[in-house]
């Protein structure tokens, strides 16, 4: 019968059609479009070929309705595999999925300030420095009246130095040389205004030669500006021996300047500390234009680095060495004038306000 040949070819074509297309399903939604494609109750091919049947002549209808019915059967199984396949390939609702590219994760970075403190203790260390802390609360005798400032000197006002409302006593100090008793007797009634409050304790404790860095935190009644906190952080260095001389002071700050900032130029100019004499501010020459002027050393081509001079014998006596046996040499840096000018910016208040995009900027 010419007739159940054409309706066995479409058969035929139905279900290869399918099989191909059941095969590339690979959502729940896919397979469901496709059932319903040829099993619809109202629009499915199969389905279709179904409400022929009844038009068919008896053999004719149960020999075409066995074909319909077996591949109506298998699209039921087909789809029913289908579905349990993508469920089992499916991943659990709670699955991690490897394939993820990780979190990034915030790292923390060295303060700016700790990056130029890290290198300025290297460099001092290689030149065979030792590197000490010392107390941020101190003493009337060894912030000032040991370093050569009597009672009368104006740096005591209460306009420069905070003042604590009661004095603390306690502690020592490790040194590598041995402990620096703390207080060494007197109790502390203020904030220390420089670090060399720690060398005097040092030089009153050990006998030279000396050759120490103080880094640390000091405090001076300023108000906050572009240039100026309350507290900053600053290291002073102190030489002492036999004939050491304002040769080795202008040494030391080359080749500390010059690890710092590459090949600069320095000069001396004459200054006055009550701790030393003579005294000099060591200027170098600007590391942004070589000397030439701009914006940074304001066109002088020279950018003021640090304060400096020969240790006063004042201090030497208050200390118990001997002025005629030693001589010394001792300088003051700002660790955030240094990491302003090393790293260009332009605002103190910047490295105490903790912003991560300030930061994150240096490694
Ligand atoms: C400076 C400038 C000049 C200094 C002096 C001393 C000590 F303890 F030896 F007397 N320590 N640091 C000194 C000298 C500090 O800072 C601008």
């Amino acid at each position: 019968m010419s007739e159940t040949a054409s309706d066995r070819s479409t058969i035929d074509a139905l279900r290869e059609d399918f099989r191909a297309r059941i095969a590339a399903a690979s959502t729940d939604a896919a397979v469901k479009t496709l059932a319903d494609e040829f099993l619809s109750r109202k629009s499915g091919s199969v389905t279709g070929l179904m409400k022929t049947l009844g038009t068919l002549p008896p053999d004719a209808r149960r020999e075409f309705g066995a074909l319909v019915n077996a591949l109506k059967q298998e699209i039921e199984t087909s789809v029913d595999e289908r579905r349990q396949a993508l469920a089992a390939a499916r991943p659990p609702a709670d699955a991690v999925d490897v394939t993820l590219p990780p979190r990034t994760r915030a790292v923390g970075h060295v303060h700016p300030l700790m990056l130029v403190r890290q290198q300025v203790e290297d460099i001092f260390t290689h030149m065979g420095y030792e590197i000490l802390e010392g107390p941020e609360v101190e003493d009337d005798f060894h912030n000032f009246e040991a370093l050569n400032m009597p009672p009368d000197h104006p740096a005591r006002d209460m306009q420069d130095t905070l003042y604590l409302g009661s004095p603390i006593v306690g502690g020592t100090w490790g040194a590598h040389r041995g402990s620096v008793p703390d207080a060494q007797v007197r109790a502390a009634t203020l904030l220390r205004t420089h670090t060399s409050a720690m060398q005097i304790r040092y030089m009153k404790t050990f006998p030279p030669p000396v050759r120490i860095i103080v880094p640390g935190r000091v405090y001076r009644r300023d108000n906050l500006d572009l240039t100026h906190t309350p507290m900053f952080q600053q290291f002073e260095g102190l030489v002492v021996g036999e004939g050491v001389t304002m040769a080795n002071l202008k040494g030391t700050f080359k080749a500390m300047l010059t690890a710092l900032f590459g090949d600069v130029k320095i000069r001396l100019r004459p200054s006055f500390f009550p701790y030393t004499e003579p005294s000099a501010e060591v200027d170098m020459s600007c590391h942004k234009c070589a000397g030439a002027g701009c914006a940074i050393c304001k066109q002088t081509g020279w950018l003021e680095i640090l304060g400096s001079g020969m240790v006063h014998p004042a201090v030497f006596e208050a200390v118990g060495y001997d002025p005629d046996a030693v001589t010394g040499f001792a300088f003051g840096i700002g660790i955030e004038r240094l990491a302003m000018l090393k790293y260009g910016v332009e605002d103190i208040r910047l490295f105490y306000e903790n912003d991560v995009r300030f930061l994150e900027q240096f490694s």
